[in-house]
């Protein structure tokens, strides 16, 4: 591992369409880029060398589970969360505070943080934006996010105002506390809801403290996608061009291809994974679920032109009869098919905004959904 500088370069474009690279000392991430989701040190059902060829360039990981369990300084004197998990590529850190919200109880927010109790043993903790920083460097994360607040829409507008600039204050003292680290980064999250002029102040702000990227937080929390398209469009303007710019917990594929669209460059979602573990299956012919009874003597596989073997070589009769079995390898299977759904689907936008044909790709890939069901 050479003690390369953190980079972003831009190679491509094709309207406010982006391809490129960040470069990292444990790898390069090509851009449009899915990460998949690790929240427990794991992308659950596969094998971190399966997620590495299917062309998975970084992993997501989840400072709020890896903090309870097994937690932070236990992970750090076991040699970091790469080695833990036999991960060695780059791995991006989310900074707890959306987990917190959404999964522990008894939480509350004041200016020094988050407290909460352990969703698991009801432990109570206490998480300021330095301690989430200090965490995710215990983690050994790549790429680190500032501790923020998310507000689930539809909410008042002071309530959003209250959130964005306590998010801004955080991402100062976040900034401060992560300091310089060669070779690493630490993102700033724009928020401000459904509000135009507040994601505006938001994005101004953070690109004032001159950070290494940019998350959109705050959207795929209860509005209708139109709204998260206007509000990328808003945004994205007045982020600094050459910075990567990062749309959280989004999305389904159409979500994806939207936002890059509009010039997202990272995305990660739980939706593979988890759809995968629940017996549906993302293809080029659209959704598939397998639990439905019309597969049960299906010989065809869920893709036959596919390079996955999970997606190419076993039929849809036997997924069907694994997933209504509850059996392991069924979720096994249709994870790894739509992981490299996904994949596939952003090495096809990577290319296709090289080529200058990025709308073309994009009405091609909605017109194959739309030939859904035989
Ligand atoms: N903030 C953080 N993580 C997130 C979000 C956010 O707003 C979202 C919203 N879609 C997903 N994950 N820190």
């Amino acid at each position: 591992m050479t003690a390369t500088a953190f980079g972003f370069s831009l190679h491509g474009r094709d309207g406010a369409a982006r391809t490129g690279e960040i470069t990292m000392p444990r790898g390069t991430i090509r851009t449009p880029a899915f990460m998949p989701v690790g929240t427990a040190a794991t992308v659950k059902a596969m094998y971190a060398d399966q997620v590495r060829d299917l062309g998975a360039d970084v992993v997501l990981g989840n400072t709020y589970h890896l903090m309870l369990r097994p937690g932070a300084e236990r992970m750090a004197r076991l040699g970091g969360l790469h080695a833990f998990m036999q991960w060695n590529g780059p791995i991006l850190t989310d900074s707890g505070g959306f987990q917190v919200m959404s999964l522990s109880a008894l939480r509350k927010i004041d200016e020094d943080g988050v407290t909460f109790r352990s969703h698991i043993d009801g432990t109570a903790y206490e998480m300021s934006p330095e301690r989430s920083i200090e965490i995710q460097g215990l983690l050994g994360s790549d790429i680190q996010m500032q501790l923020d607040e998310c507000v689930r829409l539809p909410a008042e507008r002071t309530e959003i105002e209250k959130a964005m600039h306590l998010s801004l204050r955080w991402a100062e003292r976040c900034r401060v506390a992560f300091g310089e680290q060669l070779g690493k980064a630490m993102f700033g999250i724009v928020q401000g809801g459904d509000l135009p002029d507040l994601r505006v102040e938001s994005a101004r702000a953070l690109a004032d403290l001159d950070l290494k990227g940019y998350a959109i937080g705050g959207l795929a929390v209860g509005e209708p996608q139109a709204v998260m398209f206007a509000m990328i469009e808003a945004t994205a303007p007045h982020l600094p061009e050459g910075k990567p710019r990062y749309l959280m917990g989004v999305g389904t594929p159409d979500d994806i291809l939207g936002a890059v669209a509009r010039g997202i460059d990272m995305f990660d979602c739980v939706m593979p994974t988890r759809a995968g573990r629940h017996g549906l299956a993302y293809t080029r012919h659209g959704r598939v679920n397998l639990r439905n009874a019309r597969w049960a003597e299906a010989k065809e596989p869920l893709d036959e032109a596919s390079t996955c073997p999970a997606a190419r070589d076993y039929s849809r009769a036997y997924l069907h009869h694994l997933v209504r079995s509850n059996e392991i390898l069924g979720m096994m299977l249709l994870t790894w098919n739509n992981l490299a759904y996904y994949q596939d689907l952003m090495a096809g936008a990577r290319a296709a905004i090289r080529d200058g044909r990025y709308a073309d790709y994009c009405a091609e890939t909605r017109e194959g959904w739309a030939r859904a069901e035989r």
